[in-house]
């Protein structure tokens, strides 16, 4: 992508009102726009991000066996009566009416649109066990909507429903879909803890949010050091096997680690010895909940069970906040002169710097490295503007691409450009042949 015909809008100066870095970070790299208070546009580079999460959420999904379907934004409200939460979710819901007075909500959350679908088609537990999931924007006219995409009241969520024959099943959705998560912050280069949290108005009886430590985080937790030690990536977990998945869950959550509204100080004290003990902020990427029959049954969502008898089906919800992450990546990831994106998630893995766009010699090697990374399905983005140097290594720098190339007609004299890392701040001097060798090493593959 030539940055002359990209749109880029970056901010030189600081914006006054972001208070946080990555709200700070993401105006001035030009990523959002803010349309209304916590409603956001996601411009190309914000925009390249967030899809970029997203496959990593929907590959995840699919590898623990989860299906994807899409469910609208608006949905009836006369669903949320006959579960009864249409009074209880109070002035957070959006409320609209339609030109013929019918009723309807900006879904904050879908429980009982998917209940409504299992329920017309799915009768057997021999259908069972069955999860689906959606990514789709939310509205949550939150009170106070702050930090940027942080807590917006337009949000993007991957949400999943499983729907279980029983108990047991269920509890093994639960925690197929905490190793599912696991895997799936790993993969965008992040840290989440998963904590025992309260249920809210999601309900229920088991329940984990996954944490970003951050400063800047809006909840309080308190952990045993220990779980800062836990990976997953090494392991590889075959989803359909409880016992395999549960070990994996049991690992995670017998170090102590609770949000606010479930912390136990007697218990921290006499659990952990001092010196592991941690209380620090957080951020929620994603909560996990098992509520077993608490829409169903008033739904009327039942199926028949082995026995011929007609049961309520058991069920959970499975949340990732896709566009908090963005900012939580960042809160995680940057420093004074900007963002450094983990590579997995980063907008593009390259930036070429042309130094002399006047220069033939110099455009003719720029347009080869562009035309060979796109080969290998690492476009990069390329500055070929007349801007000074100076002002284009600030803004490679502030939008964090992992790699850049800089080219210019000194170095070309001995067939020289040089390699920078964002993160680690090296630099080598290397051949355009060696510097495609090292970003397209291991992959071939033309996406
Ligand atoms: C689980 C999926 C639910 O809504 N129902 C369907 C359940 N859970 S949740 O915890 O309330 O939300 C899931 C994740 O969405 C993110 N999130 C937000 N992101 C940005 N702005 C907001 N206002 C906001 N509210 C929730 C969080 O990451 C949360 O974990």
């Amino acid at each position: 992508m030539r940055l002359s015909r990209y749109f880029l809008p970056v901010l030189r100066e600081t914006p006054a009102d972001a208070q946080i870095a990555s709200h700070r970070l993401m105006l001035r790299a030009g990523m959002i726009q803010q349309a209304s208070a916590g409603i956001y546009s996601w411009m190309p580079l914000g925009l390249r991000v967030l899809k970029r999460l997203e496959q990593i959420v929907h590959e995840e999904q699919m590898a623990a066996g989860h299906i994807p379907l899409l469910m609208p934004t608006l949905q009836p409200a006369s669903l949320w009566q006959e579960s009864g939460r249409y009074d209880d979710y109070g002035q957070e819901m959006l409320r609209i009416t339609d030109r013929q007075e019918r009723r309807l909500v900006y879904g904050p959350t879908n429980e009982e649109l998917i209940t409504d679908i299992f329920r017309r088609h799915v009768n057997s537990y021999r259908d069972l066990p069955l999860t689906l999931y959606h990514i789709q924007w939310k509205f949550r006219d939150e009170i106070r909507p702050r930090f940027g995409i942080m807590r917006g009241r337009e949000f993007l969520m991957k949400d999943g429903y499983n729907f279980d024959v029983d108990k047991d099943s269920a509890l093994h959705a639960y925690n197929r879909h905490m190793v599912s998560y696991l895997n799936t912050y790993e993969k965008m280069g992040l840290k989440a803890i998963p904590m025992r949290a309260s249920a809210g108005p999601i309900g229920g009886t088991h329940s984990h949010e996954f944490l970003v430590l951050a400063e800047t985080g809006e909840s309080e937790v308190y952990f045993d050091n220990d779980i800062l030690e836990l990976t997953e990536s090494d392991h590889k977990v075959d989803f359909d096997n409880p016992q395999e998945c549960a070990e994996v869950v049991k690992r995670w959550t017998t170090p102590y680690a609770r949000t606010d509204e479930t912390h136990d100080p007697v218990e921290f004290k006499s659990q952990i010895s001092h010196s592991s003990r941690r209380q620090s902020r957080g951020i929620e990427v994603g909560q996990i909940f098992y509520f077993g029959t608490k829409y169903s049954e008033p739904m009327n969502a039942f199926v028949t069970n082995a026995d011929g008898d007609r049961v309520p089906v058991h069920m959970g919800s499975h949340g990732i906040g896709v566009s908090r992450l963005v900012g939580a990546i960042i809160e995680a990831n940057h420093d004074d002169r900007g963002i450094i994106w983990p590579e997995p998630v980063a907008p593009f893995l390259v930036g070429i710097i042309n130094l002399a766009p006047k220069d033939k010699k110099t455009n003719d090697v720029c347009d080869d490295l562009s035309r060979r990374l796109s080969a290998f399905g690492k476009e990069p983005l390329y500055d070929d503007t007349h801007d000074r140097a100076g002002s284009k290594f600030a803004t490679m720098d502030l939008i964090g691409i992992p790699w850049r190339l800089t080219v210019g007609p000194r170095g070309l004299i001995k067939g020289e450009i040089e390699m920078s890392h964002r993160r680690g701040g090296q630099t080598i001097i290397c051949s355009p042949d060696e510097a495609i060798n090292r970003l397209c090493r291991g992959n071939g593959r033309r996406e």
